[in-house]
This record gives C-alpha cells, structure tokens and sequence, in this order.
C-alpha cells in the first residue's frame, strides 16, 4: 500500500499536469449532431471501451468549443420526453457503453463559434484515477451519421 502510495506521488511530480493517454480506455464514433446556428445546445455521441480489470468512472468532459458539457440520459416519462442529467457514468470493466441517440448523449451548451458539419471539437474527458483523454468530435448532420450506422441492419 505504502509502495503504491509513493509510485502516484511520483507520478504527480514528474507528470504535474496528469494527463496521460490510458491504452484500457478505447473511444470510439464520436461526432456532434449538427444543428441549426440559433440552437446553441448540441447531443454528442460516443462509444467508450473499458478493457481494463477494474471499472472506470467518466468524471467531466470540457471543450473550449462549448460553455460546459452535461451527461443526460434522455427517457419517456408519462408520454412526455424528458432528459436527466447523470453525474458521472460508470463503465465496468470489460465493457463498452454507449452514448447514441435515444439514450445517453453528452449535452454540449452554448457554443462559443457556429459548427457546421465537417467540423471538428476537441473535447477532454475526465476519469477517475486521473486519466484524462482528449478525443476529437466531428459535426455530422444526424440523417447522414444514422444512414451509415444503419448500413449494416437493413430490412428488406
Ligand atoms: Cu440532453
């Protein structure tokens, strides 16, 4: 226990900013539905993997793009669509989780410069055990995006 408490004491003098790339943390299909310049709060998806032993825990994400960024899960309640905002989102180990349309989606709010499709966003997610991972999002009209995802389950 002592060992482990002085390997992360190390960690945070020779690393003063604890921001490494952890390789069990894989993010994937991340992009930002476009939509219209007056709207000003946009969903974004992503796939995060977790091949690590333990759980990981999604803290915060922020991008210089946005004001700030929320996780919601979006539902229907008594007919009525609503969304909760998550705290934090929890991924087990040896599992994926999905942010997509429907479901969970991060809410990015007030743009600080119109995005159109084609763009891209960098935005900073926060783990617990101080993993930071910058990922890049790109702005897709949501018809597009879904046609692609689609490609492989159509019904004939
Ligand atoms: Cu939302």
């Amino acid at each position: 226990m002592r060992y482990v408490a002085s390997f992360f004491i190390l960690m945070s003098l020779f690393a003063p900013a604890a921001v490494f790339a952890d390789p069990a943390i894989g993010v994937t299909s991340a992009w930002i539905s476009e939509a219209p310049p007056m709207l000003k709060v946009h969903a974004g998806y992503l796939v995060i993997e977790n091949h690590a032993d333990d759980d990981v825990i999604l803290l915060s994400a922020s991008s210089n793009a946005y004001e700030r960024i929320e996780f919601h899960f979006s539902d229907i309640i008594d007919g009525m669509a609503s969304m909760k905002i998550q705290e934090s989102i929890t991924i087990p180990a040896g599992t994926r989780f999905e942010f997509s349309p429907g479901g969970y989606h991060l809410m990015l709010i007030n743009n600080h410069n119109p995005l159109r499709a084609g763009d891209h966003v960098s935005v900073s997610l926060e783990f617990n055990r101080k993993i930071t991972i910058d990922i890049n999002m790109t702005v897709r009209k949501p018809g597009n995006y879904q046609q692609q995802q689609q490609h492989h389950h159509h019904k004939h």
